[in-house]
């Protein structure tokens, strides 16, 4: 039996260098958002003190941005082992939900059940809980908000994601959609400003699969944040797509409006792992879940859809 692999390959291959922004720090608003408007949109930024000028300014023009390896291999790969141990709690403890929100297990290529997604992973692991407060991060927070914080037990609290294409793989990809969306959900309101911060642990290239945003589009009218696209459901490229290339470590944040998909990886087995952490920053009241949370309605109803999914492939596996 093949042993998941719990670090990243090693990357023989460096990311393009970041943009230089030394001499850029001091820009009126003017000129970085003309400067911001010339620069490719796969652009990688360095993680300063401050978000700069230009960073801002590529992030309200394009809805997103990339930063370069903000977590160093050592970081990422104890990230990656304490899921690994979450995984085996969740397994030996026969956990379905924690704080009322599914637990996804898939199957893996040896026919071992797989953590897909799991919220509120940072009350797992007291490394990831450190980490995200860590204070190279305090320029993402202040830019949601200067009362922002990490809602370790709010909302889906800090996710981790591993996809992977397999024959049973509850979560190869995931389909176009808007986190705004979640948040109509959520409150019942219509999407307002909200920014997702997502941590990257693979190397992924474009042949990869990964994720494709589609830039500009968190600027559109709410009518077209809800049906531009059928949430989760439209899987097929779009011809202004970009893909966002990742190395382990890197950092993206993202505006909540803006249509995003995971494209599937077209390779199989562990050869398509690709794993992802969100961690969302919250301003609204403290409203932390409880254990016996209720699950709310959407995730009811996804979890319905991945459970008859669940059942067919198990059925498709048998009857080979
Ligand atoms: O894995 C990713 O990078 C994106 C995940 C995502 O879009 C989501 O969970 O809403
Ligand atoms: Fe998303």
């Amino acid at each position: 039996m093949t042993a998941m692999p719990t670090a990243p390959a090693p990357t023989s291959d460096l990311p393009p260098p970041c943009l230089d922004e030394d001499a850029l720090l001091d820009l009126p608003d003017g000129d970085a958002t003309a400067q911001a408007a010339a620069l490719p949109l796969d652009t990688r930024f360095r993680l300063r003190d401050l978000i700069t000028p230009i960073q801002r300014a590529f992030l309200d023009r394009h809805g997103y941005l990339v930063f370069d390896r903000v977590a160093s291999e050592d970081e990422v790969g104890r990230i990656l082992q304490d899921m690994d141990a979450a995984q085996a709690r969740l397994l030996a403890e026969g956990t379905e939900k924690v704080f009322g929100v599914p637990v996804w297990f898939g199957t893996d290529p040896d026919g071992q059940p797989i953590l897909q997604r799991l919220g509120f992973s940072s009350t797992f692991s007291e490394f990831l809980s450190g980490f995200v407060q860590h204070e190279r991060f305090e320029p993402v927070r202040r830019l949601i908000g200067e009362d922002a914080r990490i809602g370790h037990r709010e909302k889906d609290g800090v996710v981790f994601n591993r996809y992977i294409n397999t024959d049973q793989s509850l979560y190869p990809g995931l389909g176009w959609h808007t986190d705004s969306l979640r948040d109509v959900f959520y409150n019942w309101k219509m999407p307002g400003p909200m920014l997702n911060v997502g941590l990257h642990f693979d190397r992924i290239r474009e042949e990869d699969g990964g994720l494709r945003v589609l830039p500009g589009t968190h600027r559109q009218s709410a009518f077209a944040s809800l049906f531009r696209k059928i949430h989760f459901v439209t899987q097929t490229a779009d011809r202004d797509e970009v893909m966002v290339e990742t190395w382990p470590g890197d950092l993206t944040v993202h505006d909540g409006r803006m249509w995003h998909r995971v494209q599937r990886s077209p390779h199989v087995g562990w050869r398509s792992l690709r794993r992802s952490m969100y961690v969302p920053y919250v301003i609204d009241a403290f409203n932390p879940k409880s254990p016996d949370a209720k699950t709310p309605l959407y995730q009811r109803f996804f979890d319905r859809i991945q459970r008859v999914k669940k059942a067919w492939m198990r059925w498709r596996a048998d009857a080979k």
